[in-house]
């Protein structure tokens, strides 16, 4: 037992523009400290078509895929990159169903209960795997974590 080892895990957040616009980013990063992440990365930026097309990549063919992407370039986004033992889970369990509606009556307790609408704005991202959360956030992110912060696109 001395020697099970926790590891610290990364995800990658998202505040949506739904998120940024209603004024719950600091309600959201208030949320996001008290439940034991730290912040390793933070950026705001306004994401284009194809920076968007190319990160929800695996939805590319569901009916969809063109209201998420008007949805995400909608207005500027808020990019984080989240620190804690069990964060891809943690994270997850924390923003609630996709469904912001039903997160509402089920997960009254949850980040999109408390800042989405429905099925579409939903105002907060989270990494689903470990797999995806290593490739979201090199997406953004140079991956050197023992440097400062660098943007990888210079322009998104
Ligand atoms: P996310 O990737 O943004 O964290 O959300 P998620 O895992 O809970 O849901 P996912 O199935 O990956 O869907 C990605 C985002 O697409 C929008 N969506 N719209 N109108 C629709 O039927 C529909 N379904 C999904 C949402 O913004 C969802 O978060
Ligand atoms: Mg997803």
């Amino acid at each position: 037992l001395a020697n099970v080892d926790l590891e610290n895990e990364r995800t990658l957040a998202i505040v949506k523009p739904d998120g940024i616009s209603g004024n719950y980013t600091s309600s959201i990063r208030k949320v996001i400290l008290e439940s034991g992440f730290s912040i390793q990365r933070e950026v705001t930026v306004q994401l284009n078509e194809d920076s968007v097309r190319s990160f929800y990549a695996e939805h590319s063919t569901k009916s969809f895929f063109p209201n998420l992407v008007k949805y995400m370039t909608s207005g500027p986004v808020l990019i984080m990159v989240l620190q804690k033992v069990s964060a891809i889970a943690d994270w997850r369990a924390l923003i609630g169903p996709t469904d912001a509606r039903k997160a509402k009556i089920t997960h009254p307790d949850s980040i999109r209960a408390m800042c989405g609408q429905d099925l579409e704005r939903n105002c907060v991202h989270g990494s689903d795997s470990r797999e995806s959360a290593s490739r979201e956030i090199s997406f953004f992110f140079t991956d050197t974590f023992s440097e400062g912060t660098t943007l990888k696109h210079d322009e998104l």
